[in-house]
């Protein structure tokens, strides 16, 4: 009861103050200053009671949800649907040749997207463009299309791969290297084996440029359960924008707080070749919930942007644009809704 009460007092406080606050969500996640956003999860309870809120009511004074989506025409669907694994039931072949696509990013010369001589690669740039976009990407509506682009996936396809998932409570150590314990200081440690060793991560703040560190926190992952995964997939009245702050600030989060500095800080996250498999498994519970019910993969609500002033958000609609800032060609909501369309081409596994 108590904590409900307080997720009650944070929700009033956000929509009180949202006038001098561009960022809207009660408990956000990796947002806070430039480049100092750490991500944090919400409590069960908090997101039960999302999961309980009525449609619209996380939007306050949204004036057009539900703009004509479901008059859109869907995309046609793929003549040639891939499938994208899990990790763990993958060959030890393929999982080398993804290891070795991410490699090939951290050593393919950057496009230039983040300024001359500001970065060594491609990958770095990934992570730079994520780190720009913040709260254009986080805590609203559009974290799901976005995260579904997953750049550097879409980069590695060049290379004819496709990109799996993993659930992070069965992170492995083939490859990816060590998740030591995180110190008693709250430090993370420097990852000196696997694939990945010693790879430095080059951020807009100099502050967080360092090494590829992780440190878990066990009592976070543990908060990872399958029992969460169920709220947020909901029942058949859940709203889009329930599942997406029930899967960004729970699971989705608590993976990224749990495992420690590079993938807790907004500025570094995606520099961890882990990031990619975890967004894997965001997106396949997007996918699992857009499955359940007829027209999930076809029309979309909720907020894209909480105007500072305070006024109404902009709704996401289908043709919202999802931008990389050059790393790929811009695309739309609509382009990404159905996985099995003829852009996006794939489908996940049954695991
Ligand atoms: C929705 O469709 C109606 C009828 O076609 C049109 O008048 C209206 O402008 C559309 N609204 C939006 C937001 O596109
Ligand atoms: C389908 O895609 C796979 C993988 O890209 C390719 O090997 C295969 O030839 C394709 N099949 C058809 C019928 O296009
Ligand atoms: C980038 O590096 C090159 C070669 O060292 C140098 O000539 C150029 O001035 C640098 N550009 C900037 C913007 O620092
Ligand atoms: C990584 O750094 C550690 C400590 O400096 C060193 O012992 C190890 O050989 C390095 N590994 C690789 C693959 O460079
Ligand atoms: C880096 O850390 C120092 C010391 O904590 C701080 O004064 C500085 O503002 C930080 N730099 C950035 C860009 O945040
Ligand atoms: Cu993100």
């Amino acid at each position: 009861m108590k904590l409900m009460t307080f997720a009650l007092v944070l929700l009033a406080a956000a929509f009180a103050s949202s006038a001098s606050i561009p960022l809207h969500e009660p408990r956000g996640i990796e947002h806070a200053s430039p480049h100092g956003g750490r991500v944090k999860a919400i409590p069960w309870d908090e997101a039960v009671q999302i999961m309980k809120t009525p449609p619209g009511g996380f939007c306050g004074k949204v004036s057009s949800l539900d703009t004509n989506a479901t008059e859109a025409q869907p995309r046609p669907k793929c003549a040639n649907t891939t499938i994208r694994p899990e990790w763990n039931r993958m060959a030890d072949a393929d999982k080398l040749s993804y290891v070795r696509a991410v490699k090939c990013l951290m050593d393919t010369p950057p496009l230039g997207v983040w300024g001359e001589n500001a970065t060594r690669s491609i990958w770095d740039e990934v992570a730079w463009v994520h780190d720009q976009l913040n709260v254009r990407i986080h805590g609203v509506d559009t974290f799901l299309p976005f995260h579904r682009l997953r750049r550097a996936d879409a980069l590695v396809a060049r290379d004819q791969l496709h990109g799996p998932l993993l659930r992070l409570w069965f992170f492995t150590a083939d490859y990816f290297g060590a998740l030591p314990p995180l110190s008693k200081t709250g430090d993370g440690t420097c990852i000196t084996d696997g694939a990945f060793a010693n790879f430095t991560v080059r951020s807009p703040d100099p502050n967080h440029s360092s090494c590829l560190s992780r440190g878990e926190t066990k009592q976070t992952t543990d908060e990872a359960t399958t029992a969460m995964l169920d709220l947020c997939h909901g029942d058949a009245t859940t709203e889009y924008t329930q599942h997406r702050r029930c899967v960004e600030q729970t699971i989705h989060a608590v993976m990224h707080e749990g495992i420690g500095p590079t993938m807790w800080l907004l500025a570094t996250s995606p520099n961890d070749p882990v990031f990619f498999l975890h967004h894997g498994f965001v997106d396949w519970q997007w996918k699992r919930w857009q499955d359940a019910a007829p027209g999930r993969s076809m029309t979309i609500t909720g907020c894209a942007e909480y105007p500072a002033d305070g006024s109404p958000c902009i709704p996401l609609t289908r043709d919202t644009v999802l931008t990389t800032m050059g790393l790929i060609p811009d695309m739309t909501v609509g382009d990404v809704l159905d996985t099995e369309n003829d852009v996006m081409c794939y489908t996940y596994d049954e695991f």
